[in-house]
């Protein structure tokens, strides 16, 4: 009898281990990581990694990650399939990417708010550089498997080199771009850093800024990201759009019809109406499918630290930056764009 038992046993593992083995990297997280939830127990992969760690992607380009267990997902990205109707919300991370995917979501949807309110974000857009979490995250094997007949929601916070290779080689799809003034952006990323405990400590303000500066958080160059991005835009008008969040935060109606006609959709005026009225900072920051207050019971998150939708303003950067460091930020600044077309706004008015 208990030699039976032991074989049986043996063959479960056995057979679970190779199952395993075979599985692809990402499926392998992705179970890993929902077994922990469904425990409790997510907290273990989940403790805050010590510092960010510098890996380099097949195709050479390097880049910093939380942790080198996200390289084989940045590897299927760059084989990812597009398709040619696909959306895509491309920004560094915290320039305005919540408030342009509501927006845009809303516009393909002849402004259904309602329908807007009855899924998060989560469920109506892909993370494309993310593999499936738990019930919050659909991730990149969601969006494998994206129905035919639906149009594909994604969002994404690569730089434009590690993006799918057949993205990078020619348009397709639409995709937009949202920046924001680095000194805000920069900011935003900080208290972010203290409240996703997947990201590494951010430090003191002073030490965060300086690892801003010098393109060591693990969202890579501010400047090298957004540079990028423009030049790609030069060549790429019909396809790509860029906005920013200043001239969303001074202008919502307008930008939103500028982005209906980049994205063909015919709106009525009250329907655009009501996707202004939908999408400001009030309504965003108490809306549960916008304002990530989900993603708080997996553990990722901690509200305690800061709110995701956190302040929503242009200029809270004077509250943070010193005189001092205002100023050399301003010389850097200068010294690192002097070349570029694209301009940023620092001033609420
Ligand atoms: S993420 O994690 O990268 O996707 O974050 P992202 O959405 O890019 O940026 C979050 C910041 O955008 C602000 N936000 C808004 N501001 C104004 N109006 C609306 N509707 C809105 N929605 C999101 C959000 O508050 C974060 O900025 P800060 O400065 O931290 O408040």
């Amino acid at each position: 009898m208990m030699f039976i038992i032991g074989i049986t046993a043996f063959s479960i593992v056995l057979t679970t281990a190779l199952w395993v083995k075979r599985m692809r990297t990402i499926n392998r997280v992705t179970s890993m990581m929902n077994v922990l939830y469904k425990l409790g127990l997510q907290r273990l992969v989940m403790a805050r990694p010590k510092r960010a760690q510098e890996v380099t992607a097949s195709n050479g380009f390097k880049v910093l990650l939380p942790s080198a267990m996200m390289l084989p997902t940045l590897e299927e990205v760059l084989k990812f399939r597009m398709r040619s109707d696909d959306i895509i919300v491309a920004t560094y991370a915290k320039a305005g990417t919540t408030w342009v995917q509501e927006i845009v979501w809303l516009i393909c949807h002849d402004a259904d708010t309602q329908a807007a309110k009855a899924a998060t974000l989560g469920k109506r857009y892909g993370f494309l550089e993310t593999p499936d979490f738990a019930d919050v995250t659909q991730g990149i094997q969601t969006l494998e498997s994206w129905p035919k007949n639906k149009r594909r929601f994604m969002k994404t916070h690569l730089p434009f080199q590690l993006l799918p290779y057949e993205l990078q080689n020619s348009p397709k799809g639409k995709m937009i771009c949202v920046v924001r003034n680095p000194k805000d952006n920069c900011v935003s990323l900080y208290h972010f850093h203290r409240m996703w405990v997947g990201l590494p400590e951010p430090g003191t303000w002073s030490e965060f800024l300086t690892k801003f500066c010098t393109g060591q958080t693990t969202s890579g160059s501010w400047f090298d990201h957004v540079s990028k991005y423009w030049q790609v835009y030069q060549e790429r008008k019909s396809s790509m759009y860029f906005v920013s969040y200043e001239s969303l935060k001074k202008g919502l109606k307008g930008e939103v019809k500028k982005l209906a006609t980049f994205l063909e959709r015919n709106l009525t005026e009250s329907q655009i109406d009501a996707i202004v009225r939908h999408c400001t900072f009030s309504s965003m920051s108490k809306n549960s499918s916008t304002n990530y207050t989900d993603v708080a019971r997996t553990g990722a998150f901690e509200f305690k630290a800061s709110k995701f939708m956190r302040k929503g303003e242009i200029g809270d950067w004077k509250n943070h930056f010193t005189i001092n460091q205002s100023s050399a930020f301003d010389e850097m600044f200068e010294q690192r764009t002097k070349d570029w077309t694209l301009k940023f706004e620092f001033e609420p008015a």
